[in-house]
Parts: C-alpha cells; sequence; structure tokens
C-alpha cells in the first residue's frame, strides 16, 4: 500500500523512508553538507514525526564502529553519515571493518555542492571547492557491495530500498551512498512511498544436495574429524545446529579467532584454538566461516585429509591471495547448511562406538587444557605488573547472559567461557584498530538492560579516539566498562619482530623501534573528563575490588568508568 506524506525536502522525504525502513539510527558527523538534513530534522521535531534517532559522534571512526556495533548486537542495518571528502576519508577504515566482517550497513557522505550557480544548496563556502573529488564514491568502492551518488529527481525509494536489501543479502556487507548537496537540498511538497521495501533481502544461501551429500559421506566416514570456525556465529541460529553436527559425530570444534560465540565454550565438544596439534592427523577438516583456518607457516592439514569448506563465500573471494587447499566447497550460509548435513548424516548412519570414543577422548582433552588454563591465572595472581590470565581469570567471574563483552587485543580470552550468542563480539578480520570504543558504545545502545565491557589494548584504546567514546557516552547516557590493558608498547608490533627475525639484532640488544607508548599515561582521566569513574589498577591484590567498583559505576551510577590496568 502506498502513503503519501508532506514534506519540505528531499532530504525529508529520505528520512521519512529510512524511518519507514524501521532504521532505529542514524550516526551523524557532519559539514557544510549537512544543512539540508538538519533543516529536515528540524521540521520533522516540529511536526513530531518518526525518525531515525539522530546520534551526533564527533569522530568518524567512533560512528562507524557504533554503527558496527549495534548491528552485532541486532542484525540490523544502520545508517551512518559523514562529511564528504574529508568525513569520507577518516571513515574509511570502518568500511573496510564493516566489509571484512560482513556487517550491513548503509554508508553515506554528503558531497560537496555540485554547482557554482543560484540552486538551492549550490556553493556558498569557500571549502566547497577544495573538498571535492572526481569520484568520491571511489574511496569506498573496493570495500562496498554497491555504490551510487543519488541523481537530481532520481527514484528515491528504489535507491534506498535496493541499498539496504544489497547490504543485508548474504554475503551481507556495507553499501555506500552519497549524497550531494543540492539533491538533498531540492524541495518537494509531498512524497509517496510504498509502506513496504519495494525488494526484500536474498534469503540463506544453500549448497546443492549431492555437494552436501558427499560432505555427509565424508564425515560419515572420518575416523578422525575436525572442524575449525572463525564466525559462524555471526548469524545466532546457526550455533546450535554446530553443537548437533559436532555430537553426531564426536567431532572437536576449534575456534580460530573468536569474533562472535559459534559454539557453546562449555561444550565437551569446544577444543579452544590451537589447532597445531590435530590437525596433521585429521583426515577430514571442516573450514566453516574461517578466514584463516591455521597459520600456513605452522601447522598444515595432511596431504590424504579431505577438506570441505563451507561459507556463504567459501573461497573468499575478495582476497586477493588466500591458498588454503579446498576438496569440497560448499557456497552456504552456516544454519541451513549445517542442519542438512547433519540430516544426511543421520540417514548415512555412523559408527556409534567410534563417535563415543572420540567424545571420550575430546573430554579428556578439553580437562587438561582447562586445567592448564586455570593454572595460569593462578600462579599469575600476585605477580607485579599485573598477570593477564590472572586479571582475565577474575572478569570472568562476573561474565554471565546479562554482559556483552567487546575486546581488541585487551585480555585473554581463554580464560573466560562464554556459552550463549550475543554476550561476545570480537573485531574484523581486516583489524583496522580503534573499534572496539565505538562497538561497545554501539552495543550498549542496542541492549541497554546488559552490561557491556570492552577490554581493549592501550594502543587499540588510543586508535578508538577516546575522548570522542567518552563524550558520546556521557550525552547519549551510554554507561561502558571500559577496560584499558596498560602494557605501555604495540606488543603485536614487538612481537612480529622477535617472529621474524629470532636471532637478529632488534632482539640480541633488545631495541624495539615504532613499539614504545607510555605506561604512565593516566587513561583513566580521559573518562573522568567526561564524568565517568576512572581508577589506576596497579596491585594484583586490588584487581577483585576494582572491577567491583566499576562494575559499582556502571550498573548502579549509571555511568562510564574505565579500568587503567598496568600489565604484563
Ligand atoms: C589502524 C591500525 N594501525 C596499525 C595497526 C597495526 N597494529 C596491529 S596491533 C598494533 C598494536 C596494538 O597495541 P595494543 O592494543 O596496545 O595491543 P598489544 O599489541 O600491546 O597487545 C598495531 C599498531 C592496525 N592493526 N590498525
Amino acid at each position: 500500500m502506498s502513503k503519501t506524506v508532506q514534506v519540505s525536502s528531499v532530504a525529508e522525504a529520505y528520512l521519512e523512508l529510512l524511518a519507514a525502513r524501521g532504521i532505529d539510527y542514524f550516526f551523524g558527523n557532519g559539514g557544510t553538507d549537512f544543512a539540508p538534513i538538519v533543516e529536515a530534522y528540524a521540521n520533522r521535531f516540529a511536526k513530531e514525526e518518526t525518525l531515525p534517532r539522530p546520534i551526533p559522534v564527533p569522530h568518524e571512526i567512533t560512528a562507524m564502529a557504533m554503527a558496527h556495533g549495534y548491528t552485532l548486537v541486532t542484525g540490523k542495518p544502520q545508517v551512518v553519515m559523514v562529511h564528504t571528502l574529508p568525513g569520507t576519508a577518516n571513515a574509511t577504515g570502518g568500511v573496510i571493518n564493516a566489509f571484512r566482517s560482513n556487517t550491513p550497513m548503509l554508508f553515506t557522505a554528503g558531497r560537496t555542492p555540485i554547482t557554482e550557480g543560484d540552486l538551492k544548496g549550490s556553493r556558498d563556502g569557500g571549502i566547497h571547492w577544495g573538498q571535492e573529488s572526481f569520484d568520491q564514491g571511489s574511496m569506498v568502492r573496493e570495500w562496498v557491495k554497491w555504490d551510487y551518488e543519488l541523481r537530481p529527481d532520481a527514484d528515491l525509494e528504489g535507491v534506498v530500498d535496493r541499498a539496504l536489501a544489497i547490504s543485508q543479502s548474504e554475503p551481507a556487507g556495507p553499501v555506500s551512498l552519497t549524497l550531494p548537496r543540492e539533491v538533498l537540498a531540492k524541495s518537494l511538497e509531498e512524497f509517496t512511498y510504498n509502506e513496504s521495501p519495494r525488494m526484500t533481502a536474498a534469503d540463506a544461501i544453500m549448497p546443492p544436495p549431492d555437494l552436501i551429500h558427499k560432505a555427509a559421506l565424508a564425515l560419515a566416514s572420518a575416523k578422525n574429524p575436525m572442524l575449525i570456525t572463525q564466525d559462524s556465529g555471526r548469524d545466532p541460529e546457526a550455533v546450535q545446529p554446530l553443537v548437533d553436527l559436532a555430537e553426531v559425530l564426536g567431532m572437536p570444534v576449534f575456534e580460530s579467532r573468536v569474533c562472535h560465540l559459534n559454539f557453546p565454550q562449555d561444550h565437551p565438544l569446544h577444543a579452544g584454538s590451537d589447532v597445531a596439534g590435530t590437525l596433521p592427523d585429521a583426515d577430514v577438516v571442516v573450514i566453516l566461516e574461517a578466514d584463516v583456518p591455521w597459520a600456513p607457516k605452522r601447522t598444515g592439514p595432511n596431504d590424504n585429509a579431505t577438506i570441505i569448506s563451507i561459507g556463504v563465500d567459501p573461497l573468499f573471494s575478495n582476497y586477493p591471495i588466500r591458498g588454503y587447499r579446498s576438496d569440497l566447497t560448499l557456497a552456504g550460509s552456516p544454519k541451513p547448511t549445517l542442519t542438512a548435513l547433519v540430516e544426511v548424516i543421520k540417514q548415512i548412519g555412523v559408527d556409534t562406538h567410534a563417535v563415543d570414543n572420540r567424545t571420550t577422548i575430546w573430554v579428556a582433552a578439553r580437562e587438561k587444557r582447562l586445567a592448564s588454563i586455570a593454572a595460569r591465572a593462578k600462579a599469575g595472581k600476585e605477580q607485579t605488573p599485573i598477570s593477564k590470565a590472572y586479571f582475565s581469570s577474575e572478569l570472568s567471574k562476573y561474565l554471565g547472559d546479562d554482559t556483552i563483552l567487546l575486546s581488541e587485543l585487551g585480555l585473554d580470552t581463554n580464560q573466560m567461557e562464554f556459552t550463549t550468542p550475543g554476550t561476545t563480539y570480537a573485531g574484523s578480520p581486516a583489524g583496522i584498530l580503534g573499534w572496539a570504543v565505538g562497538a561497545s558504545l554501539g552495543a550498549k545502545l542496542a541492549a541497554p538492560d546488559k552490561t557491556v565491557i570492552c577490554t581493549l589494548g592501550d594502543g587499540s584504546y588510543t586508535f578508538g579516539v577516546p575522548s570522542a567514546g567518552h563524550i558520546v557516552s556521557k550525552v547519549q547516557n551510554l554507561p561502558v566498562l571500559f577496560i584499558v590493558w596498560n602494557n605501555g608498547i604495540w606488543n603485536a608490533v614487538k612481537s612480529a619482530a622477535k617472529n621474524m627475525v629470532p636471532d637478529g639484532v632488534a632482539v640480541a640488544t633488545d631495541t624495539w623501534a615504532f613499539t614504545n607508548l607510555d605506561q604512565e599515561c593516566k587513561y583513566e582521566m580521559y573518562c573522568q573528563a567526561s564524568g565517568g569513574y576512572g581508577e589506576r589498577v596497579d596491585d594484583p591484590a586490588q584487581v577483585p575490588a576494582a572491577i567491583e567498583r566499576a562494575l559499582y559505576a556502571v550498573q548502579v551510577e549509571k555511568r562510564q568508568a574505565l579500568l587503567n590496568v598496568i600489565g604484563a
């Protein structure tokens, strides 16, 4: 059914449409290009019309990460709008993070006025020349599924509906829409659109039955199968089918890196992340939504093993180089593909005695692994600087279904056991640092009743433009607990140098250029500056009480908190 509304401009029609399409939030970082949007918001506020709620975010890195975090929790894409060329430049890292993590998003940027004449919206400021680009969309084109610049008198509804449908179709990802100022500013008296979107997103992808059958046969007859996943839990409904597959086969599930909860970590067949001890002996290896299932320089599968790849884009076609062997390649969304595999495996039948034996072996292996994880935490209890294993294990006591933990090189998540979908997230495979601060704020916006904990390295925190994040936390009333692991160094950079040249001069002389931060930095004061609770934690004996003080600030006082943990 169509609907006609009174509007004053194309910008207002655009906001009407976004609201009608269920967009909750419009994360904005504006400039002169926002004039039509600002005017349209004022009009709609005055008329008390529904709107995507405007969230002003004082840095693009934060805005992009907020939209990303919100979508991780809700599955619903949101809108980000940044300022022409400068905003697009600052936001590009966030677009790349969203693209590599298959996060849907309507990324938009204004465009400096195209015309020098008298049109409404034409150039009227000195900045309008220098901020023009021949092809602004090209800045993000490699990192979006579709990009377009809105033309005068374009079919606005068709453009927006198509953008949202493409963004959410598997493999999901961001789309980009450039919005020239004159186009948005153009006067319009009424706007007619369909109440339901003109097109829907393509549904889950299903591999052909004969491939499912071949994979099921290989798995049903395997003596030593294993599965490695990274991101199948992007769809929370894929968690149970993965449990079913593991159980029907007595097959261990490894997580190469946890971006989402893929498999309950308290399950007897959860095997941790270290595949090196198992991979060379496996006869069937399933790579499920994992871009880097193992490090080829360190380990690899047996030449005789059958490798089965499953994923919405199982060969990662947008990665330039990725040379993992794949004998059976199943292009399919995890939930229906795993469900179908389990059904066919049950029809074929498995050696239940062998399944029981394997399960017993993996239960014992898991207990051994957990004992050594617990021992690491215990050994670190009194260490100064504070041990990461010890701190992480203490924090894990406060985690549950009512918490969401986001991490970016912060703590040791091996010390934590996540069991429910939606309780933990990590950054994109693209690894563009600066994600966690904003993503945590977006997660809190999406789940206001949950305690959101953001754990991140001091380097990652600095990349995340904390000044902007703390302001948004305060202004939007989003109390997040930030835990900054302050080791005073970019350890990842030092380790990379050490690993590449273990017998080099840097190791011999303990000289590490480009790796040092400042362990004396009072990161807690950034949070205090925005009215939050801040504490420097350098005494291991104070760890449990410090965590409780910070949680009290967040949960009871409803203000943000930051623990600056002086760690090893
Ligand atoms: C935007 C960006 N710049 C640089 C890097 C390279 N990089 C990867 S890890 C890292 C250091 C991160 O430091 P921190 O968060 O303190 O964690 P640590 O390495 O100490 O564990 C850097 C600079 C990156 N991934 N992203």
